[in-house]
């Protein structure tokens, strides 16, 4: 439906334009929480383009080869822009930013929400209905918490089936990552007591601990990996601004 170009009214959540596995997993589920809780498609835009996409060896690993999400589900800002779906765009919704990049302020007339955890600058006040904004170690735990607190809506997706591995699989990656895997030296400074709420919730239904965190960090530093991307990819890789 997305592909057709025939929405009448699109509404969008996207992530920031560092797009890591924060942004990426958070943006992708609190779209489906949205859609599910307003009866209304929400759009997960996940703020990269399709090629760059690739550069994140661990965020692809995750998302395609451990999830097993099909790549052509996946909806990039590249493809939102090219495919002239702004005219008919009702809301935006930000996730993990507040302020949306220089490069996409023509999104701004459109913010309605924002779920985020870094410093708030109280932007687009006459259109925002929604500011969710706390300190947790990953912004991706603030999605995990709406679903906990409507978690009759969702539980049968928390965990996998044959086919998908499931929300809370899903959701765990960019919880442990952003923790350190709840390293107690980071305890308050980088993440809070909402992070273990979040990743308990989790592991109720799927196998998220330690080898699960370790697993990530290994792709994250797979020489062979990186080197078959080349050197461009190299270069970009870690520039990051959130
Ligand atoms: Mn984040």
């Amino acid at each position: 439906m997305a592909r057709s170009g025939s929405l009448d009214e699109v509404r969008i959540v996207m992530g920031n334009s560092s797009y890591d596995m924060d942004s990426c997993v958070g943006s992708l589920v609190l779209a489906y929480f949205y859609t599910v809780k307003m009866g209304k498609l929400f759009l997960p835009v996940l703020n990269c383009s399709k090629a760059d996409f690739h550069n994140k060896i661990h965020i692809a690993m995750h998302l395609l080869e451990d999830c097993k999400l099909p790549e052509d589900h996946l909806f990039f800002m590249d493809e939102f822009r090219s495919m002239g779906l702004e005219k008919n765009l009702k809301e935006v919704v930000l996730f993990d930013h507040n302020i949306l990049d220089p490069s996409q302020t023509s999104l701004s007339q459109k913010v309605t929400r924002i779920v985020d955890h870094h410093k708030e600058e109280n932007l687009y006040g006459d259109t925002v209905s929604e500011r969710t904004n706390r300190l947790v170690g990953s912004a991706s735990t603030l999605v995990v918490l709406k679903v906990l607190e409507e978690r009759g809506w969702f539980e049968e997706e928390m965990a996998g089936d044959g086919e998908f591995v499931g929300l809370a699989y899903l959701l765990a990656a960019p919880i442990t990552l952003d923790t350190s895997y709840f390293n107690e030296s980071l305890k308050n400074t980088r993440w809070t007591s909402e992070d273990t709420t979040a990743h308990q919730f989790l592991t109720k239904y799927a196998s998220v601990q330690k080898p699960f965190f370790d697993r990530l960090i290994d792709a994250m530093t797979d020489q062979k990996r990186t080197l078959a991307l080349g050197l461009h990819p190299i270069l970009s890789m870690d520039h990051k601004v959130w």
